[in-house]
């Protein structure tokens, strides 16, 4: 047996505009609606998640898993500049408590893209002040996380919105190069982070870290392209990990890589496997980015909080989660702290500006009837889960 440590999570990720359904009062939902974007669809209903979450849940602790990783929706929760829904905070508290009632550990995620359409409308992270207005979003939401949560994550991929800040909406477009990150932004992510995770410091027993998307870089090898590819990637990724020093752990975030050669990042080439976002079939993505975590952030531990595949095909859903696992393990066995592996996604879901067709989910559901069908690679990672390995 390839053995992960003891009390090792094992869960799935979730975002809540991803899933929840009818998040009107955000920002994706207008840009949804915006005419002429490449947004290929709205998300509408969604996956209807934020009334059946329970059965999602039951889903995945049935199977064998042990945590669950799911978004707070601000604009639901702060419909109004300083107005706070006591409804709403009610409701993600019972998704905590419902977690646990099913044995999960719950990983809850403050911020996963969408903001309300009224801190888009005051510039979104050009705000000056928008630290300050995470701050107040982070204490109002402390009631949720007071109690019973361990690990709160704070900015979902602070790397891609700083990038997406340049006017670009598919988040996955990360595969085929994305524009230079704006760095005024990035600058406020950070402090957004820091205001945040100040806030929670006041919680005791509760772990805070951002999730960062990361990408296995290669070189094309060709004159100027390692150079190209050193700065690249500090500014894409390396720079977002090394900020993770003094954090409690960092959640990283892993599906394929990028080849770079000197005028930066190349389409996936023809010749390779690709998934259905088109991004190279690459399971070592994740150990890669398990490595580089732990190194430039000077041994923070590490959470998986994404690493999965899009396909129609369940039997390279395991298979590349099988490999990446084993990678995940090699890097443990060289002495790496990993806290947890939460699979992107539990359920096939709205994935961005792509709309519902790229399926990452572990369980598949009907579009009409909202009928969750449990694919075999959630039964394959509920036994991995349990027994806490893989064969060797
Ligand atoms: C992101 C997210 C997820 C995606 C997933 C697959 O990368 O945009 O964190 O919301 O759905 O990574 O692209």
């Amino acid at each position: 047996m390839l053995t992960f440590p003891k009390g090792f999570l094992w869960g799935a990720a979730t975002a809540a505009h991803q899933i929840e359904g009818n998040n009107t009062n955000n920002d994706w939902w207008v840009k949804e609606h915006t005419p002429g974007t490449a947004i290929v669809e709205p998300s509408g209903d969604a996956m209807d998640s934020y009334h059946r979450y329970r059965e999602d849940m039951k889903l995945l602790a049935d199977a064998g898993l042990t945590s669950y990783r799911f978004s707070l929706e601000w604009s639901r929760i702060e419909p109004e500049p300083g107005f706070f829904s006591r409804a709403e905070i009610d409701h993600y508290r019972r998704m905590v408590d419902t977690a646990h009632e099913f044995g999960l550990e719950p990983v809850v995620s403050l911020l996963h893209f969408t903001v309300p359409q009224w801190m888009f409308a005051r510039g979104f992270w050009r705000n000056p002040e928008a630290p300050s207005l995470f701050a107040r979003f982070t204490e109002a939401i402390v009631p949720i996380v007071s109690e019973g949560v361990e690990y709160v994550c704070t900015i979902n991929e602070p790397n891609i919105a700083a990038m997406l800040a340049g006017g670009e909406t598919a988040s996955n477009l990360v595969a085929f190069g994305l524009p230079r990150p704006d760095l005024a932004v990035a600058d406020a992510l950070l402090a957004s982070h820091r205001a945040s995770r100040e806030v929670l410091s006041s919680v005791s027993g509760l772990k805070t870290g951002w999730t960062i998307a990361t990408q296995a870089f290669h070189s094309t090898g060709e004159p100027g392209a390692d150079e190209t590819l050193r700065d690249y990637r500090y500014s894409s990724d390396d720079w977002y990990l090394e900020n993770a020093r003094g954090d409690d752990f960092v959640g990283v975030q892993a599906y394929t890589r990028t080849f770079i050669g000197p005028d930066g990042p190349l389409p996936v080439s023809d010749d390779v496997e690709t998934t259905l976002t088109g991004w190279e079939f690459f399971p070592p993505a994740l150990e890669l980015g398990v490595r580089a975590a732990w190194e430039l952030s000077e041994h923070v531990p590490v959470m998986v909080t994404e690493n999965g595949i899009a396909t129609a095909d369940d039997e390279r859903r395991i298979d590349y989660t099988d490999g990446a696992l084993r990678g995940l393990h090699a890097a443990i066995a060289d002495g790496i702290t990993v806290l947890g592996y939460q699979h992107w996604s539990a359920l096939d879901n709205y994935e961005w500006a792509s709309g519902f067709w790229p399926t990452f989910g572990l369980i598949a559901v009907d579009r009409e009837s909202f009928v969750r069908t449990p694919k075999p690679s959630l039964a394959w990672l509920g036994a991995v889960a349990q027994n806490n390995g893989l064969p060797e």
